[in-house]
């Protein structure tokens, strides 16, 4: 954390130091607070046994101290602002000043000691998901600890007994405070050559999150089951999440961890990855297959490793399409094929900036520049070098180049294809297709259902008691 971050979060309240005495602070490693939702750069460790630190996409490393032997953390629970994408600012609750969280890096058999500061308006707590620890460390409220009151901090203490891929999120009013965007994300480097853990030279983390953030305004619905709108990686909507950049021929790492209420197939495209790892722990070689899209469940964690063997700009996204959109996907019903003509000026004189949108499928929502309330995403946004990107949300981008040096994760750019290696337009002549050809002989015995009524029956069951009728 430079000075000056320190001093704007100090400013923001974040680390106000009030009902908290110097001598008592100066017990406590100094919490690093972050303001940017930039992707910072891998923490190197500086001490210990040396490791290929993760980089958290736009998010950051938490910093840690030695104390006798033991690294230690201090994390403070506190109402963040958060950029979701250039345009959008959500008020979250969150860790350190962002939501999520900074990553917990350890080495196996680390004792690690993390304090736990509330600053929130309620009780909570911390979970270390995943996490091998003494009982009394799990951080359940009323189950393993009483819940850290307002203002007061808390110490976890336990050893990172085992490598692998981790998560923390509270334990205490957790629809609500998971809701608000509390949650981070752990990785517990191996100590030693494991035989399940390769070496790879690029390793990424994050987490899967969701808000329902009503259009123009910025605190999410805390009460939301299943019907969010906003599909995050760390609390980031693309063309907010930073692209993932390695060099033609590295190993790659991405860690994912699922903290939404519903599943992702989360998917790559222009390579075959393994999963390597999950919750549990590295998974034994001999029960890896390829694939080229990995289901992640509520509460999951998996580790997709692939030889980055084939340089392009490569889309990396949740398949589930409603996913890959941001706000307005809801309750815009299926305009495709419905004629409008007629129609429009009819309501126009009642509604006079009426517009219609998707008779020709919602292509044209792209680039198109409607009036959004403040505080809004476009529901597809973003352009890339051919034209507008017709994604949002859980959508990011893996730039594989020849040319970008080892340990360098700064962008690129566009890729640039070789000539004669694009999509292109056919300019020749388009022949009658054969099929259409026979089909249109026996036309006249079709009916034409696009000029034929039909006449529709439905028979609604009945409310009698058996519903017999
Ligand atoms: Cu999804």
């Amino acid at each position: 954390m430079n000075r000056r971050e320190f001093i704007s979060g100090a400013a923001l309240g974040a680390v106000a130091a009030a009902g908290v005495s110097k001598v008592a602070l100066a017990a406590l490693p100094e919490p690093e607070i972050r303001i940017s939702a930039e992707t910072a750069p891998p923490r190197s460790p500086d001490r210990g046994q040396p490791y290929n630190p993760v980089v958290t996409l736009n998010g950051w490393t938490a910093p840690s101290r030695m104390n006798h032997g033991v690294k230690e953390f201090h994390l403070v629970a506190e109402p963040v602002e958060r950029e979701i994408a250039p345009g959008m600012v959500a008020r979250l609750w969150g860790y350190n000043g962002q939501s999520p969280g900074p990553t917990i890096e350890v080495v196996e058999g680390d004792r690690v000691r993390l304090f736990v500061t509330n600053r929130l308006p309620e009780p909570t707590t911390i979970h270390w998901h995943g996490q091998r620890l003494p009982n009394g460390m799990d951080g359940v409220a009323g189950v393993n600890q009483k819940a850290i009151p307002v203002g007061k901090t808390f110490v976890y203490e336990f050893v990172a007994r085992r490598p692998g891929t981790f998560m923390y999120h509270p334990h205490a009013d957790e629809m609500v405070q998971m809701a608000m965007g509390m949650m981070g994300f752990w990785v517990t480097h191996p100590r030693q050559k494991h035989d399940w853990i390769e070496d790879v030279n690029r390793d990424f983390c994050f987490l899967l999150n969701a808000y329902d953030i009503d259009p123009g305004s910025v605190v999410p619905r805390v009460n939301e089951m299943l019907d969010f709108n906003l599909w995050n990686f760390n609390s980031r909507a693309f063309p907010g999440i930073d692209s993932m950049n390695v060099r033609l021929g590295d190993r790659v790492r991405i860690r994912i961890g699922n903290l939404t209420m519903t599943n992702h197939p989360i998917h790559l495209h222009g390579h075959e990855f393994e999963v390597t790892g999950t919750d549990g722990g590295p998974t034994p070689p001999g029960s890896r297959w390829p694939e080229v899209t990995s289901d992640i469940a509520v509460g999951q964690m998996r580790q997709l490793e692939f030889l980055a063997d084939s340089e392009g700009d490569w889309a990396f996204h949740c398949h589930k399409s409603h996913h890959a959109m941001n706000p307005m996907g809801h309750d815009v019903p299926t305009m495709i094929g419905v004629d409008h003509r007629g129609l429009v000026g009819r309501i126009q004189r009642l509604v006079p900036d009426y517009m219609v949108m998707g008779e020709r499928g919602m292509n044209d929502m792209k680039d198109m520049h409607m009036m959004l309330p403040e505080e809004t995403l476009a529901m597809m946004a973003g352009f890339g070098p051919h034209g507008p990107i017709g994604m949002g949300g859980m959508f990011t981008t893996l730039k594989v180049r020849s040319d970008q040096k080892p340990g360098d994760y700064s962008d690129p750019g566009w890729y640039e294809q070789p000539a004669g290696t694009q999509a292109y337009e056919w300019t020749g002549e388009l022949p009658e297709p054969q099929r259409f050809a026979s089909e249109r002989l026996n036309r006249s015995e079709v009916p034409d259902l696009h000029r034929t009524a039909l006449e529709v029956q439905v028979r609604k069951p009945g409310v009698g008691t058996h519903g017999h009728r």
